[in-house]
């Protein structure tokens, strides 16, 4: 591992262009992670990265320093080459959609990530599954280049940490997350000003549109399953965007019977993206099935067939499962 750490350094040191990508539906550890490195690229290499998303932003992070940073592939300059391109948290390479291209004309690419399901799809590939985040990777990246990093940096690895640990209460919550985290407060950041932040400064009609999905959604098996159904004239009738389903699967768990919980979301094109989670289930063959991916209690797909087809497809393979 240590020798990927200096390999990285030597990348960025020769790099005249480089390019940081984070996921499509991106979340805080996505983008969190990303604006850390840029952070680092400037403080330690003087040099200037470009952050760039896949697919839309979502409002969720803007309390993030330096939110503004982020381009989408279109704001750039168009079949641009750069010398260098990481992923951070991207799973598998589709889920860069609309940015793959950039990914795949860099010179040389790197591939930082946590999800067991990542092949390793890079030049260099610096993928730790044990990680609860890629922010405590990049965490022990930094700490091995002895660059002592700013608070701004330390307030991007600290969103990163705190939503993908679920505010340090998932499985993945070991005592490296609470030993970095106390590090992180350490240089000056307020975990409840960011959580705040980040969980409590949502708009009314997110909060009046996730009542109404878990309201209507449904249990099985004696409560073992619930799962809800989000279609696209529930999406306008709420004007809701697509980070406003974030966090519904959790409170479908949060039922005491729940083993596994999941939301199906109509997409544009009228397939249907899932979300899973569960309590101790491991979600991976069930996603699997729908050539998705993810982590042991949260993983997600999707299933190329209108809602509700797919949502009968998906709960007779989580009742096949948990038989
Ligand atoms: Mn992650």
């Amino acid at each position: 591992m240590e020798n990927n750490f200096l390999e990285l350094r030597n990348c960025i040191e020769k790099a005249q262009s480089i390019v940081l990508l984070s996921h499509v539906n991106p979340d805080g550890d996505t983008l969190g992670s990303n604006l850390a490195l840029n952070f680092v690229i400037k403080e330690c290499f003087n040099k200037k990265a470009d952050s760039v998303y896949a697919g839309s932003l979502p409002d969720t992070y803007k309390y993030l320093p330096a939110y503004g940073l982020f381009k989408s592939a279109e704001e750039l300059e168009q079949g641009k080459k750069y010398d260098l391109a990481i992923a951070l948290d991207v799973a598998s390479k589709d889920r860069l959609v609309n940015t793959l291209n950039i990914f795949d004309n860099a010179k040389i690419k790197i591939n930082i990530d946590h999800h067991k399901t990542n092949i390793g799809y890079g030049d260099l590939n610096i993928i730790d599954s044990d990680a609860a985040c890629v922010g405590l990777i990049l965490y022990k990246i930094f700490e091995a280049w002895k660059h002592k990093i700013s608070l701004d940096c330390a307030r991007c690895l600290y969103t990163s940490i705190m939503t993908d640990t679920g505010n340090f209460k998932y499985e993945n919550t070991t005592p490296e997350v609470f030993l970095t985290a106390a590090k992180l407060v350490e240089t000056g950041v307020s975990p409840s000003k960011e959580y705040r932040a980040c969980y409590e400064s949502k708009p009314q009609n997110m909060v009046q549109f996730q009542s109404y999905v878990i309201s209507s959604s449904k249990f099985y098996n004696n409560g073992k399953i619930a799962l809800a159904k989000i279609t696209n004239s529930d999406m306008e009738k709420f004007q809701a965007k697509d980070e406003f389903t974030e966090g519904i699967v959790e409170v479908l768990r949060s039922s005491k019977t729940v083993e596994i919980a999941g939301i199906l979301k109509e997409t544009k094109d009228g397939y249907t993206k899932v979300s899973l989670r569960s309590k101790t289930y491991d979600l991976i063959p069930i996603v699997s099935k729908f050539n998705g991916g993810g982590h042991t209690f949260a993983a997600g797909c999707t299933i190329k067939k209108p809602v509700d087809i797919a949502y009968n497809k998906l709960l007779e393979q989580i009742q096949s499962e948990l038989k």
